[in-house]
């Protein structure tokens, strides 16, 4: 009793209207301090950022250390081994590095080893739901497909893209969709990757004490190792994931805690991988489930996503979703979960706490992720009903020993999700013309500006959805079409920005593209893996032609404005390296005015790549990126076009037909 006195006093300490826009999330944090209980937006508050480690200060890569140098005088010292802060940054953001490729090169490889099993038929619980994806991605990196069965094909799909996390020497399978000037650099700089293990390997050998202490070189293997996630481990998982779930078509779905239904079991499945929200979709649908659920006295399963598992089944299915990363503490607080499932990623430990205080069971699923105090429930790929069939059981019996009252907010928010680049390409281009050539042309006479991919996660340290939103705000008004993954299309979806109705928000060239084609003015692409579908747009445009030759010469900027997490940071290296200047909010784990600093804010890019910004102000980012836009409008020779011409009926045609 004391002590939950206790941590009611230090609740007080945040106000919630500085901490979230989510108006939903918001009265749950309010409920959250009435009950007395903690989430991350609390803790963050009493827990101060060490600011020796968020500037990647300090060093304890081996034992005559921890080293820590001072952030303010940088230079003044450097660690017993002699390892100047350069070093040091550099070693620690190769590590990130190293933590966000392993993440998402793991997250893929399951993918491979699901699709070998149904394949080489091991499975009958998954199977090929697009088939013309399977061939398609084929044919692209070099497989033969005319005349032969799919299954052939599919044989040599896995031998083929095993090589992304394998192989030990040559260049990944899908460096050939990488636009050939790019490649040349990332061949200059030795950059290529071969298979993902290989160079996490090396990476994590080199950020080693006494081992690569020169930030120049070693930039080229963070780089190898990021590039070696995006155009490798998240490009399988997410074509994988469209061969055996099917690839995203545009979908009316709703978002927001309003999703959950006070009268119904409430399930929800977050982290990061599609297989067992695909398994659970067949157990609530289960009709021993459904009566099961009824005679308990329920009116039906209501299952739910959240964060990127969410994602990928909003995109695919229209399943709504009730939040991102910080809200999935709050959603417990509502009291009318009744179990949520976890798998990879993104899983914060507090969950386990908060789901005892108001009796919602929580199990992961994954043996790579355990939480004490959470009940695990292996999810086997050779029988996985087992495992959601039995979540499903499990939260049966919560919901018929409810004994709380139970708080929803009432809010949900409508929009259209599921804009996989494949989609992008017929809605531009329509069914006989499939082509970018109408996103090139709109750019090329300034009715769009350029693209912007706004992506990533929601933190703490600033104010949930806020910054997402704002900047998005802005970039759409400047005639900037906005693409999306992860936690921040759910900031937008909240906030209404991904229906063809929010067209009247972007600038007048954008909203008329917009409105010709029956598209918001931002689109959703799906899951943190799916920045992939970005990169594969980006190559698209150059292929397209009229826009460089080069992803560097792409009018187009990226922004992670809320991001906490290594992978952010490894996606963040991929655009770089691929040629993209993306900004980054909330802090930068790197001293300005070094020369690791300067490297990734302007030597990359003189090296042929992208290149690294930083802003915490949304209006601040915005203004970055479409400065950068600006400047290769300019250098392509295409600033002029920007000064419009009334658009006549032939242009209106052109549109529409597009
Ligand atoms: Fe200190 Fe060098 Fe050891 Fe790092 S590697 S802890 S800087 S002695
Ligand atoms: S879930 S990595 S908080 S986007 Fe992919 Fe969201 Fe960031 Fe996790």
């Amino acid at each position: 009793m004391e002590e939950k006195e206790k941590k009611k006093v230090e609740l007080k300490t945040i106000n919630i209207k500085d901490v979230t826009t989510c108006d939903a999330t918001a009265q749950m944090l309010r409920k959250a301090e009435r009950d007395g209980v903690e989430t991350a937006f609390h803790r963050a508050a009493n827990m101060k950022a060490c600011p020796i480690g968020a500037d990647s200060a300090c060093c304890k890569h081996c034992f005559m250390g921890p080293c820590r140098l001072n952030p303010k005088d940088p230079y003044s010292k450097v660690g017993v081994c002699g390892a100047t802060i350069d070093t040091i940054m550099s070693r620690n953001f190769g590590r990130m590095v190293a933590a966000g490729s392993a993440a998402h090169t793991d997250h893929g490889m399951v993918m491979l080893e699901i699709f070998k099993e149904v394949v080489h038929g091991r499975s009958k619980d998954y199977s090929i739901k697009d088939p013309q994806k399977l061939e398609d991605v084929a044919k692209e990196i070099g497989i033969e497909t005319e005349g032969r069965e799919l299954k052939e094909i599919a044989l040599d799909l896995c031998e083929e893209l095993e090589r992304t996390y394998t192989q030990v020497e040559g260049e990944i399978p899908f460096a050939k969709r990488v636009p050939e000037k790019t490649l040349e650099v990332w061949r200059k700089y030795n950059m290529v990757p071969r298979g993902a293990m290989r160079e996490i390997m090396e990476l994590v050998h080199r950020t080693a004490m006494g081992m690569d202490q020169d930030h120049e070189n070693l930039i080229h293997q963070c780089s190898r190792a990021a590039l070696a996630d995006g155009w490798g481990g998240s490009m399988v998982a997410t074509e994988i994931s469209d061969i055996l779930f099917g690839t995203p078509t545009p979908v009316r779905a709703e978002v927001n805690m309003g999703c959950l239904k006070e009268d119904q079991v409430n399930i929800i499945i977050h982290g990061h991988e599609p297989n067992l929200f695909d398994s659970i979709i067949g157990s609530v649908n289960d009709p021993s489930l459904i009566q099961a659920a009824k005679d308990a006295g329920a009116n039906g399963l209501n299952l739910v996503g959240m964060c990127c598992s969410g994602l990928e089944m909003l995109c695919r299915h229209g399943i709504p979703h009730a939040g991102n990363f910080m809200s999935t503490e709050a959603i417990l607080v509502t009291g009318a979960v009744d179990a949520m499932g976890v798998d990879v990623q993104c899983i914060k430990q507090g969950l386990a706490e908060v789901a005892k205080c108001y009796g919602t069971k929580l199990f992961t699923t994954n043996p790579r992720v355990h939480i004490e105090g959470a009940e695990h429930i292996e999810f086997e790929e050779h029988n996985p009903r087992a495992c959601t069939d039995s979540i499903v059981e499990n939260a049966i019996v919560r919901f018929k020993n409810r004994n709380m009252p139970i708080e929803i907010p009432n809010i949900k928010n409508e929009g259209v999700h599921g804009f996989s680049h494949e989609y992008i390409n017929y809605m531009l281009g329509g069914t006989f013309r499939s082509s970018y050539t109408p996103l090139n042309d709109n750019i090329i006479n300034g009715r769009i500006r350029g693209v912007a991919g706004v992506v990533g996660c929601t933190n703490p340290r600033v104010k949930q959805d806020y910054v997402h939103v704002e900047l998005v705000k802005e970039l759409i008004r400047n005639d900037v079409l906005v693409v999306q993954t992860g936690c921040s299309q759910i900031s937008l979806a909240k906030a209404g920005l991904c229906t063809p109705e929010a067209a009247h928000l972007a600038g007048p060239g954008l909203k008329e593209v917009c409105e010709a084609v029956g598209m918001p003015p931002v689109l959703g692409l799906g899951a943190c893996v799916d920045n992939s579908r970005i990169l594969i747009a980006c190559a698209e445009m150059v292929r397209t032609g009229g826009l460089g030759d080069s992803i560097a010469d792409l009018p187009v900027a990226g922004a992670a404005p809320e991001f906490m997490s290594e992978k952010a940071i490894t996606i963040g290296q991929y655009f770089v390296a691929s040629g993209v200047f993306t900004v980054f909010g909330v802090t930068f784990p790197i001293i300005e005015g070094t020369k690791f600093h300067k490297l990734l804010f302007g030597g990359l890019e003189e090296m042929g790549m992208g290149k690294w910004g930083f802003a915490i102000d949304p209006h601040d980012i915005a203004q970055m990126m479409i400065a950068h836009i600006d400047k290769k409008r300019k250098a392509l020779g295409i600033d002029k076009a920007r000064e419009r011409v009334l658009v006549d009926m032939s242009d209106r045609r052109d549109l529409e037909a597009a």
